[in-house]
């Protein structure tokens, strides 16, 4: 292929209900959508983050520049662009992860629909529906927490997941477990909340029977959530500190986790999330897909992932309505707590273009055009 133009379409979709977590309220999914046009086909993908640094250093304004000065010009001038190159091609620039997997992803999309081949093919899934898990937010009361719950498992979730944070955490937990049972598929994230010499209150929840407990320390402290992994009986689970195949090889080596959240926008995209699999699975550990609150456009992927055999745990796939009234895509709908792969060619959506352009709040091109 060869890369003909690329736009950014930043988009704003209200939530169906503010989002809490350690680092903040959402009340909208606010970022964009990237664009590819080649010689072959074209292709869309998803900025994660948001317009604010609070779950990672990247944001949606720099995620731009980043791509305009420095992602894009690179992919640019090879010779032939297939997915597979983009990495290679953009690696002299540090970190900026998600900014990369957005232009990776967009530039599989393509490819993929050139070969008239589905994202799940290219991965290897072996699953045609993947179980639904779904994120709980930080509410301002036990009793509103047992109504979401509720909710969610009468919609056919699976698995549930608590937001928690210092002063939110044994309390709710043991509401749910005592409302729900000992048997619910229940686990909790933290986004990094708190210190090792938290170490004895976490332990408190050891008596819940938890599948995982996510990131409870800060962001790539490796040698802290092995002490902590050695004080308490919960697995831990690492989401934020893992950036690459090679930070969970280390993190698994040093029982810094016993369980991995992949979200292929924090390892730069689909190729290096399924270099983690491998890995964590080559180890016996689980994995399971992330969320970062995706339209359509970021879910349709995930789902692909999600469908490979290392995916043992639901993940944070959740269906279209769990976030929006209005997805930008044909909505992903809950069928007896499982949701469809997509079967059709590239990530197997696209933007319905009468609500993106609802949602537009601005649209520019980063090259060509
Ligand atoms: C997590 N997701 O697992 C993240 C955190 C998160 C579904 O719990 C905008 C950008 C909003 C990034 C909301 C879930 C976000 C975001 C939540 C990340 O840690
Ligand atoms: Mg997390």
């Amino acid at each position: 292929m060869k890369l003909e133009r690329v736009e950014v379409v930043h988009v704003a979709i209200p939530l169906v209900s503010p989002f809490r977590t350690s680092f903040g309220t959402m009340t909208t999914k606010d970022t964009f959508l990237l664009h590819v046009v080649t010689d072959t086909a074209e292709g869309w993908s998803e900025f994660a983050a948001d317009p604010q640094p609070r779950y990672c250093s990247e944001f949606v304004a720099g995620a731009e520049l980043v791509l305009r000065d420095f992602l894009v010009p690179r992919v640019a001038t090879l010779p032939t662009l297939t997915a597979a190159l983009v990495g290679p091609a953009v690696s002299g620039i540090k970190g900026h992860e998600l900014a990369k997997a957005a232009l990776e992803t967009a530039v599989l999309d393509a490819e993929l629909r050139s070969y008239g081949m589905p994202l799940a093919v290219y991965l290897g899934a072996v699953r045609e529906r993947v179980p639904a898990g779904v994120s709980v937010g930080i509410k301002d009361s036990v009793p509103e927490l047992l109504d979401d719950v509720e909710r969610y498992l009468a919609e056919g979730y699976v698995r549930i997941k608590l937001k928690i944070e210092p002063g939110w955490d044994v309390e709710p937990v043991r509401a749910v477990r005592e409302r729900f049972g000992a048997a619910l598929p229940l686990q909790v994230d933290a986004n990094t909340a708190y210190t090792l010499a938290d170490a004895e209150h976490l332990r408190r929840l050891d008596e819940f029977g938890l599948l995982l407990i996510e990131e409870p320390l800060d962001e790539n402290n490796l040698y802290g959530h092995a002490r902590l992994q050695s004080r308490i009986a919960t697995p831990v689970c690492l989401d934020e500190s893992l950036h690459n195949a090679r930070d969970t090889a280390a993190a698994i080596a040093m029982d810094a986790c016993r369980v991995v959240n992949i979200k292929p926008a924090r390892v730069g995209g689909y190729l290096e999330a399924r270099r983690i699999h491998d890995v964590a699975r080559a180890h016996g550990v689980p994995v399971w897909c992330g969320g970062m609150l995706e339209t359509g456009i970021g879910r349709a992927p995930n789902l692909a992932l999600a469908a490979l055999p290392g995916f043992t745990l639901p993940g944070d796939t959740s269906a279209s309505a769990r976030y929006f009234a209005e997805d930008i895509t044909e909505p992903f709908v809950l069928v007896d707590g499982h949701l469809p792969v997509p079967r059709t060619p590239g990530i197997g959506v696209e933007p319905l273009p009468d609500v993106l352009r609802r949602f537009t709040r601005a649209r520019r091109d980063l090259y060509g055009g």
